[in-house]
């Protein structure tokens, strides 16, 4: 595959003023005819051939203005179809044969469960016919559907439907017409038969909207938290960014099989239906809140990305940073802000830090790609939305909203930069912040380095700040960035002292941001009455990794007595993690500090339920690699961080053995789906989890009783998840109790599938090798792939890790053949390989020996010989 380059883009030859599409819709054999016209592109170079995007089709016929072109008027290869010496203006018709039933990459028109169903973003409908496949090419769609009637009463497309009819041989026929220029990426078309729920919803002008979502018959009972999702997630958008729906109709498809979570396109939305279907015995509340966020997420996109686009594929940060920003301020409105924050850091820290120190770091505006579909990453996305959120940090939420509000007067329609959200945001403010395009073009997580000095005798307090970046593959040399550093300054009584810096007359609160933005930055605080502990970056006020020689002793005083909820939270971690490494490093015991520390902590009547169970869940195994490697220069041994951490989870449990029985019983065995009951199921599984650490019998026999008597999935699957890591009776009772009753339910059993990969128990890689096997597993299902062995691979390094290498030669097995199926999942589960450099050297060897056999393989894609061209050089 060819690397494509920012810096070589030009604009497009020709641009679309209409697009008429008529597909005839056949398992194997749709025939689909697009009319396009076309107009010169006053900004391209005169005389430019067109060069449409094509790959894997039948061309059957291309007419220009009417007339048939032979073979010599026009260049046809693998990739593309080129003409020469067109008009300045002309309408092209191209004719394609494509075989959905055979579709396995899902890209383009493909089957899912006996249904039609596209999936475009970002270059599936060169897959559909011969386009300019580029989101800057925005055109108004019309869509005719034909299609056999009895298997497909329901035919779909974007925008509003203007007319149907049946056709003689039991075809009937739909169009629909999208009103909105819009890139092809954006382009839907679902047929099948489908039931369907409906409701309504007032915009704040008074318009009437009608919501549907599509699914299978016997799911239109689950889909009453979706809509009410999507209803509330309307509202939010109108209330907090005044951006109102702006069709009649608003449609959400639910299908099985689905390479992404979800899809945005315009007013047609394809979801993944694990991300749709939702009842209290089906769902757990993890899954209530992740549905409510993405069908808020696709809904939000509807502005940031569907009526302003991207101009092209590396401006991807620009929609989806900014869209996963508004889902996330969408949650923190909607339920408990400081929770949201502290697992949005959490996964952040566990997988972009660890992405910004792979060989596959890339800057959020990444300057070349070989394979666009490897850069829907969480750097693009959660690094992203951390980006935007810290114009937020910067410029307030009123000087946000003016940005956003100049960003949509400037941009409406039209496709494009991240430069020119920055300048929407500077110019709405009338600031300065060019600073804030190096967010855009460095990679790599910076490091925020602070000291404090008190000067007693002035009451003086001075923050030294410094910044650095580590070299990454796209640069070594770093600028400095612009840094919001929220902090405050805690007295030995655990009371906040008034914030005022030196020049200034007064304070300025108890919790203020300071801008960070060079090298080296010295801040002095004035009437600093006794010398304090600083509590630094609250909120994670930036994605940067915090140095600053906290004592096990002042994270113990930081998780009792500051006011920052979050702040809580990052120091109990920071301890968790202190004594890790000194269990680690120096083989240090760890001591009853921390079990005192986690047990304050429990039992404070002031602090949430969910921040505890936050709180008493530790580091995740991979943020302590990385912490490993960056903070002792050694290499991670995958299997003893494993170890230590299971001891030190034992040894709080230990501790808090009393307390978390105490608090486990008195927890609510309510069944609402309320924030407060949500939260109680929460911290009451944290508890149950840290005791069935423990393995004794008592604990052991709770988790299972727990299990038989679960009215909900939240407590059966979280006992479940305990019995499948224990080698137990209990164990398989559960696990055949579990399968029988959740037989008929596919997303059901996508947990069965999962929490026996994410078992640490010896045999767990023989289990999954035989679970392929299992009636209900199948390999083109990217949700069964990502549950079976996306879950040995990323979330189980126990296995994974195994000593002999067999982790890494089985999934490097099934990346082979999936490569085959569907080379986009291939690709994220080849990434589970990617840092052999960061692990000890047995493993690291094994590690690289497999990379090297996949790359030695005929045959591999674009997707996955691009992560290994970078893992291996
Ligand atoms: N645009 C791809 C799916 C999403 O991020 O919404
Ligand atoms: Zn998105």
């Amino acid at each position: 595959p060819q690397t494509v380059y920012l810096k070589d883009y030009q604009p497009p030859e020709f641009l679309v003023d209409h697009l008429s599409l008529l597909f005839t819709l056949h398992p194997s054999c749709t025939e689909v005819v697009s009319t396009a016209r076309y107009r010169r592109n006053p900004l391209a170079a005169a005389g430019g051939d067109l060069e449409l995007d094509g790959h894997g089709m039948e061309l059957v016929s291309i007419k220009l203005d009417g007339l048939l072109l032979e073979k010599e008027d026009y260049r046809l290869n693998e990739a593309a179809l080129g003409i020469a010496a067109l008009p300045d203006e002309f309408e092209l018709e191209v004719t394609t044969r494509i075989n959905p039933e055979a579709n396995t990459a899902l890209e383009g028109l493909y089957r899912s469960g006996g249904n039609y169903c596209t999936q475009c973003e970002a270059q599936g409908f060169r897959r559909i016919t011969y386009y300019q496949d580029r989101p800057d090419v925005m055109a108004p769609f019309d869509v005719r559907i034909v299609a056999e009637k009895q298997s497909n009463p329901v035919l779909l497309s974007n925008g509003n439907p203007t007319g149907s009819g049946e056709l003689g041989d039991g075809q009937h026929w739909a169009e629909w017409s999208d009103p909105f220029a819009k890139p092809c990426y954006l382009f839907a078309l679902v047929a099948g038969d489908l039931a369907c729920v409906e409701d309504s919803y007032n915009t704040s002008s008074g318009r009437d909207v009608t919501l549907r979502i599509y699914t299978e018959v016997h799911h239109v009972d689950h889909c009453g938290h979706a809509m009410g999702s999507l209803k509330r997630a309307m509202a939010w958008d109108e209330q907090r960014f005044g951006l109102e729906y702006d069709l009649d109709l608003f449609m959400i498809v639910a299908v099985d099989d689905f390479n992404m979570g979800a899809m945005e396109n315009k007013g047609l939305n394809i979801f993944n239906s694990r991300l749709v279907f939702a009842s209290p015995e089906t769902a757990t509340d993890d899954d209530y809140i992740a549905i409510e966020a993405v069908i808020g997420h696709e809904y939000f996109h509807n502005w940031t990305g569907n009526r302003v686009t991207c101009r092209d594929w590396f401006q991807l940060s620009l929609k989806e940073g900014l869209t996963v920003f508004r889902d996330q301020e969408f949650t923190a409105d909607t339920h408990s802000r400081a929770v949201k924050r502290i697992e949005d850091v959490r996964l952040l820290r566990t997988h972009q830090f660890a992405e910004d120190a792979s060989p596959m770091a890339h800057p959020i505006r990444p300057s070349s790609y070989m394979e666009i579909n490897n850069f829907y990453t969480v750097t693009v996305y959660e690094k992203g939305a951390e980006v935007v959120r810290l114009y937020q940090s910067l410029l307030g939420v009123d000087g946000f909203r003016r940005g956003m509000d100049l960003y949509f007067q400037r941009h409406d329609g039209q496709a494009v930069r991240t430069e020119d959200f920055l300048a929407a945001m500077a110019d709405a403010n009338a600031v300065d912040l060019s600073g804030m395009q190096r967010w855009y073009d460095q990679a790599g997580t910076p490091q925020l380095s602070v000291r404090m000095e008190y000067n007693e005798q002035e009451k003086r307090c001075t923050l030294h700040c410094s910044q650095c970046s580590p070299a990454t593959p796209e640069s070594a040399e770093k600028k400095p960035l612009p840094i919001p550093l929220t902090l405050g300054l805690l007295l030995p009584d655990g009371s906040s002292t008034p914030l005022q810096l030196e020049g200034e007359s007064q304070p300025q609160g108890l919790s203020r941001t300071l801008l960070v933005s060079e090298q080296n930055q010295l801040f002095t605080f004035i009437n600093v009455v006794e010398k304090p502990l600083p509590s630094l970056l609250r909120g994670f006020s930036a994605p940067v990794e915090l140095d600053y020689p906290y004592s096990r002793d002042d994270d113990a005083f930081l998780m009792r007595f500051d006011s920052d909820a979050f702040n809580r939270w990052a120091a109990a971690q920071r301890l968790a993690m202190q004594t890790l490494l000194a269990m680690l490093v120096d083989n240090n015991e760890p001591d009853g500090a921390v079990g005192e520390a986690f047990g304050h902590l429990l039992r404070d009547a002031s602090l949430d339920a969910a921040l505890k169970a936050e709180a008493l869940a530790l580091p995740s195994e991979a943020d302590i690699a990385e912490s490993v490697v960056t903070k002792t220069a050694l290499p991670a041994d995958p299997a003893r961080i494993h170890m230590l951490r299971e001891q030190l989870r034992r040894k709080i449990a230990e501790a808090l053995r009393d307390d978390l029985e105490a608090c486990y019983h008195s927890l609510s065995q309510g069944e609402g789906l309320d924030d407060a009951a949500m939260q109680q199921r929460q911290l009451k599984n944290a508890c149950l989890s840290l005791m069935v650490s423990l393995r004794d019998n008592a604990a052991v026999t709770l988790a299972y009783r727990q299990f038989e008597k679960a009215a909900n999935m939240t407590d059966q699957y979280a006992a479940l998840a305990l019995l499948a890591d224990c080698d137990c009776d209990e164990r398989l009772k559960a696990l055949e109790a579990f399968e029988k009753q959740w037989w008929h339910d596919a997303n059901v059993m996508d947990k069965w599938f999962s929490v026996q990969a994410a078992s640490t128990l010896p045999d767990t890689l023989e289990r999954v090798k035989a679970l392929m096997g299992h009636e209900k597993f199948d390999l083109r299902n990217p949700n069964k792939v990502r549950a079976l062995i996306g879950t040995l691979a990323m979330r189980n390094p126990a296995t994974f890790h195994a000593e002999d290498g067999s982790g890494y030669a089985f999934i490097a097995d099934q990346v082979l053949t999936l490569d085959s199926l569907n080379p986009q999942v291939a690709s994220r589960m080849l990434r589970a390989l990617m840092n052999w450099k960061r692990i000890e050297p047995k493993r690291s060897t094994l590690m690289r020996s497999e990379l090297q056999r996949i790359a030695n393989s005929e045959g591999i894609s674009g997707d996955v010989f691009e992560i290994l061209s970078k893992s291996l050089c």
